[in-house]
């Protein structure tokens, strides 16, 4: 049986992009969310080698400290041309430094040193596992992708991470030219374009009510 989200809860991540994101996706429902850094708690290691695994141990980690429902993702960047990476490494790539501009370079550099230079070649997609739990362990998880391709060089300075390089399919202009409302606004004000909207639609689906 699906549980529905209610009272308190917690937004586990420490990425300032994603806490907006997520906030933004729960507003309609009336949730009264609180962020992993305003509680204090620690980040766990990441050491599952799913997204989905990896939400799940955020999730978990962050309810059982809050004794509290928690809400976590995990998502990254999957380039076909270098078989999926950097994928869940993509938080890793950017370094301790959290520098997206030297990760979407290595990248270029990459798919250059594969000549991979035409769009049908440069195909990626970013995915986005979203998982609930709760202080007795139940869970609820979902999963969504969104495909498109990676252009050189990066454009825009909305969002977050590899916004600026990322092209979604169907559209002239990457995430990071795009408005919030363009990239995750769910309808009937966006489309539920991003991996982390079609997401948190999935989710929304069997654990909240509006
Ligand atoms: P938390 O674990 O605290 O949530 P994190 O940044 O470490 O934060 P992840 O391990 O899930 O999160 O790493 C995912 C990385 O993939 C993230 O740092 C972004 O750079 C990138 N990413 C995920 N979703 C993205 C999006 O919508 N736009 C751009 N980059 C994204």
């Amino acid at each position: 049986m699906h549980r529905k989200i209610t009272g308190r809860l917690v937004i586990a991540t420490h990425n300032p992009g994603k806490l907006a994101e997520m906030r933004e996706l729960l507003a309609p429902y009336g949730i009264d969310a609180v962020s992993a850094g305003d509680l204090d708690l620690p980040e766990p290691e990441e050491t599952g080698t799913t997204f989905a695994a990896n939400a799940r141990i955020k999730a978990l980690a962050a309810a059982r400290a809050a004794k509290l429902p928690a809400f976590a993702d995990d998502s990254g960047l999957a380039v076909d041309a270098l078989a999926g990476q950097p994928g869940i490494l993509s938080a890793r790539w950017a370094g301790p430094s959290k520098d997206f501009n030297a990760a979407m370079t290595r990248i270029e550099r990459l798919l250059q040193e594969r000549g991979a230079t035409e769009p049908a070649q440069r195909g990626a997609h970013f995915v986005s596992a979203l998982c609930v739990a709760w202080p007795d362990d139940h869970i609820e998880e979902v999963e969504a992708k969104v495909d498109g391709t990676l252009v050189w060089p990066p454009r825009g300075s909305a969002g977050f991470g590899y916004d600026p390089a990322f092209l979604p399919n169907g559209h002239e202009r990457t995430f990071g030219e795009m408005t919030s409302i363009e990239k995750h606004g769910l309808p009937p004000h966006g489309l539920g374009l991003s991996h982390r909207a079609k997401a948190f639609v999935k989710l929304a689906e069997i654990c909240l009510e509006r």
